[in-house]
């Protein structure tokens, strides 16, 4: 067992300690603190937006060169160090050591490819309608972005909302999940021996007064969120009342269909994976699971056995594929979701107990057979390794479920055939489609994001990330 770490805010460059100290344990054995941190009051929060806005102008006028080598160096850092840091990944949030260690290093290729963005700030030139007239646009830098993110992806979400930002002339104020301080902290640490300059990236820690004070700050000029519905509904009331920007992304529902013509072996990766890897903790995990009525009791019967070889367990045991929860508020909701669904007639078919005798929130990956589109458990996001499996007539009853809800983040499709996949592609309404593929695990140089209450606002990631971290602005020049 490690020693606990002491953690800080990081303000203008400094580590600064905070009065109220906060114990999290690895939710893998919770006789283990892994870290301590503090929290960040609202004078806190006014001193590193002051310190962002302070060192943001000199950022934005630096050579492009110099923002793209600074987050090169930190993708390097990141990507060299990735074992030690998934290491730490598995002891605070609970993803086994292979999906930690690959989120290790997708932060580092997050860096790495908005190193290269830094130099693609573009404009173009248009002919102004007027002789003698040029017209072009420019891209310029924002300001101070405030960013609230998940302990889902404690690592991979605060570098693909940072990275993006300070690309392109920004400058940062991070508050990750009180669940996940000491991943912000390697964020922090990566950036600041990569080079950036004092104050240019801030972290304050913190739980959800921490995060409002920073979004009700009338120093930052966009918020970028991962996270839940009601708290986004709350940042938006907030920040269009003092008109910043604002993108969010708040998860959903994910439909994979399985059609009649899939391969089955393929379906089943697809599904085990979708629905239970990361232990159903991401918001594109695959929670829906809508089988074509011919081959859904075989599929259903092949998955099932499927799931009961995956083991359950501490989070560092290289037989384990499925960790714990990431906290006691997590495991509390899967279980009352569970009792939800028995009650709403699912039949729980449950995998292999933990093979583990330490105190951990183990959970069982469990499929809902016999769901039905009407069940709670069918409409609400429970985030944990928990698949409804619904049946379907035909293609079109399955893309009818698939489309049924208010979320639209992934969706997924397993068939041989092209014209359905061709088809589902278009009309499904999500803002990711697979074919043949998880709905979930998505690569880092795309755009991300969803449609109705999944996203709001410009996507995340890839080219389209500069949408939101640049304001346009139009110049006309005449000349003779
Ligand atoms: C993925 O599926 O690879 O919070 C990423 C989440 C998403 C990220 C999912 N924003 O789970």
């Amino acid at each position: 067992m490690s020693q606990p770490l002491t953690l800080t805010h990081w303000i203008g460059g400094v580590r600064r300690e905070g009065p109220v100290a906060r114990e999290r344990r690895n939710p893998s054995n919770l006789d283990e603190v892994v870290a301590v941190a503090p929290e960040a009051a609202a004078v806190l929060v006014d001193e590193a937006v002051a310190a962002a806005a302070a060192a943001q102008p000199a950022w934005a006028e630096a050579s492009p060169e110099a923002r793209s080598d600074i987050l090169d160096r930190a993708g390097a850092i990141l990507f060299e160090e990735r074992e030690a840091v998934g290491r730490l990944l598995a002891r605070e949030e609970g993803k086994t050591l292979p999906e930690a260690i690959g989120e290790a290093a997708r932060a580092a290729r997050i860096l790495k490819f908005f190193a290269g963005e830094a130099l693609r700030r573009t404009g173009m030139t248009v002919d102004s309608v007027r002789p003698g007239v040029d017209a072009a646009t420019y891209r310029q830098a924002v300001g101070v972005f405030g960013l609230i993110t998940p302990w889902n992806f404690p690592i991979a979400i605060p570098a693909w909302k940072t990275a993006p930002a300070l690309a392109f002339g920004n400058a940062v104020v991070l508050k990750p999940s009180e669940l996940t301080p000491a991943l912000a902290d390697v964020l922090a640490q990566v950036l600041g021996r990569a080079g950036l300059p004092a104050g240019v990236f801030n972290l304050v820690q913190g739980a959800g007064a921490t995060g409002a004070a920073l979004v009700g700050h009338r120093g930052v000029q966009g918020v970028s969120f991962t996270g839940s519905q009601a708290t986004g509904s709350a940042i938006a009331a907030e920040t269009v009342r003092r008109q910043a920007r604002l993108q969010m992304e708040m998860g959903g529902k994910n439909p994979l269909v399985v059609l009649a013509d899939a391969d089955l072996d393929l379906a089943v990766r697809c599904a085990l994976d979708g629905a239970f890897f990361a232990s159903g903790q991401r918001c594109t995990a695959s929670s829906r699971i809508i089988v074509e009525a011919r081959i859904h009791d075989a599929f259903l019967e092949r998955l099932a056995e499927a799931m009961r070889s995956l083991t359950v367990g501490d989070a560092l045991d290289p037989a384990t594929r499925i960790g714990p929860l990431a906290s006691q508020a997590q495991y509390d909701k899967v279980r009352g979701y569970l009792e939800i669904a028995a009650g709403e007639g699912a039949e729980l078919l449950s995998g292999p107990e933990p093979a583990t005798t330490a105190r951990g929130w183990f959970q069982p990956p469990v499929l809902l057979a016999g769901a039905t589109g009407a069940m709670r458990t069918s409409r609400e996001e429970i985030f944990g390794p928990v698949g409804s499996v619904l049946r379907a007539s035909d293609y079109d009853e399955a893309l009818t479920l698939a489309n049924a809800g208010d979320v639209g983040l992934s969706a997924g499709i397993v068939t041989d055939s092209l014209s359905k996949a061709r088809h589902f592609q278009r009309h499904v309404r999500t803002g990711m489609v697979m074919v043949n593929l998880a709905t979930a695990g998505v690569d880092y140089h795309v755009p991300f994001g969803g449609v109705a209450g999944s996203s709001y606002g410009p996507r995340e990631q890839g080219q389209a990330a500069i949408e939101f971290y640049t304001q346009l602005k139009t110049a006309y020049v005449a000349g003779s």
